[in-house]
């Protein structure tokens, strides 16, 4: 049921309705604060992963950490986008109420709406952008995304402090009895918000796991669709990068006792291993194969390089974001990290990365490197 000043507040909107109330908003309030949180915590994590402090070490283990980490990161940003348009609506009338200020709380909380509601739109809606893969701001977007992140949840942690009180008690209000069918309503109105969150995420972990993959409507990647059974990122030709594998030639360099040189054959030569390994792309879909190549680890022992070494991996695309990456201790010893030569029982194919190409566990994709031509120790 609703109070005076909500009725009045109802009556100036364009669509005045009985589901514009605080318990509408707090249960969304709940669901939105839990989502953004996870994936706040999560995009968090992925930019310390590709971008670590001297404090901070992601291991190699456990293989999938990475793809369950950004899958609930993407999965979370897209399921909040309906309850955060239907948050907006439900709490549409109050940006209408008169006098706009009540008092320094009411002020304060006014004023910690702007940076929330703007930065939680274009936070949605970049990622969005992103996972779209259509990048039309370069290599500002982490950058925006992850500034906007920490404002907007700044603002988020101000406005639960500030609306934890009324949260709680528009809660407990039993909804009266002889109001069953605006409580009628409103579960189904609850209900709406949350089954079109339930279904962007579904729609959304379809590039993810292939039990869910006809679903996946959002989804940018079908697992098991491109080359040799996997999606491709960014295409040789896409990232101006032309394999000459007869002089193709690996170098081991930096810190080492004896640099390398290595050809394709001299490669092919060493000791292989195959391990199931995933790429799990930042931009939400994964997939898992079969690679086959040489352990990082062999070629550091064969060059002498210490078991604590940091290793730079060096690709021989000129330019792009995505040209280098590195492999910290707990990478570059596990020996599942390979710089592969086949996918799925096939030499590699040129756009995944041939004739070499870095795929180790428990790494974000954009560090999983393609057409490796150097591996610098550091
Ligand atoms: N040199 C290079 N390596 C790269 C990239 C790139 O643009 N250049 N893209 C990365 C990204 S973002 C992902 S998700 C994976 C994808 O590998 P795939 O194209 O074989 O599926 O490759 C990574 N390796
Ligand atoms: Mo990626």
């Amino acid at each position: 049921m609703m109070g005076t000043r909500e009725k009045e507040e109802a009556s100036l909107v364009p669509f005045p309705s009985s589901q514009h109330t605080e318990r509408n908003a707090a249960f969304l309030g709940i669901a939105l604060g839990i989502c953004f949180t996870a994936c706040f915590v999560t995009g968090l994590l992925s930019h310390l992963i590709q971008h670590p402090p001297s404090w901070f070490t992601w291991p190699s283990r456990p293989a999938w950490g990475y793809r369950v980490t950004q899958g609930i990161h993407v999965t979370t940003g897209i399921a909040s986008i309906p309850l955060l348009l239907a948050k907006l609506w439900v709490v549409g009338p109050k940006f209408f109420t008169w006098p706009p200020v009540r008092g320094v709380a009411h002020a304060l909380e006014r004023a910690s709406l702007l940076p929330l509601v703007a930065g939680s739109l274009f936070l949605l809606v970049s990622g969005v952008i992103n996972t779209a893969r259509f990048y039309p701001w370069g290599f500002y977007f982490p950058k925006a995304h992850y500034t906007a992140a920490w404002i907007t949840i700044g603002a988020l942690i101000v406005h639960i402090s500030l609306k934890a009180a009324t949260t709680r008690s528009a809660l407990r209000k039993a909804p009266p009895a002889e109001a069953t069918t605006t409580e009628g309503s409103r579960r189904w109105f609850i209900a709406s918000a949350a089954g079109a969150a339930g279904l962007f995420a579904m729609a959304t972990v379809g590039q993810t796991l292939k039990i869910l993959s006809p679903l996946s409507a959002l989804g940018q990647r079908i697992p098991g669709f491109g080359p040799q059974g996997v999606p491709v990122q960014k295409t040789a030709r896409g990232a101006g990068v032309k394999v000459d594998v007869a002089n193709y030639h690996l170098r081991v360099t930096g810190k080492v006792e004896r640099k390398l040189q290595l050809s394709l054959s001299e490669l092919q030569a060493l000791p292989q291993r195959t391990a199931e390994l995933t790429i799990a792309c930042v931009e939400g879909w994964s997939t898992t194969a079969t690679w086959r190549g040489v352990t990082v680890r062999e070629l550091l022992d064969l060059a002498g390089a210490p078991s604590d070494a940091t290793v730079r991996v060096i690709s021989s695309e000129r330019r792009g974001p995505y040209r280098t990456s590195e492999l910290n201790a707990s990478h570059s010893n596990d020996l599942d990290t390979l710089l592969a030569l086949e996918l799925n029982g096939e030499a590699l194919h040129v756009d995944h990365g041939a004739p070499v190409r870095l795929i180790g566990p428990n790494r974000p994709g954009v560090m999983q490197t393609k057409w490796v031509r150097e591996i610098r120790v550091v």
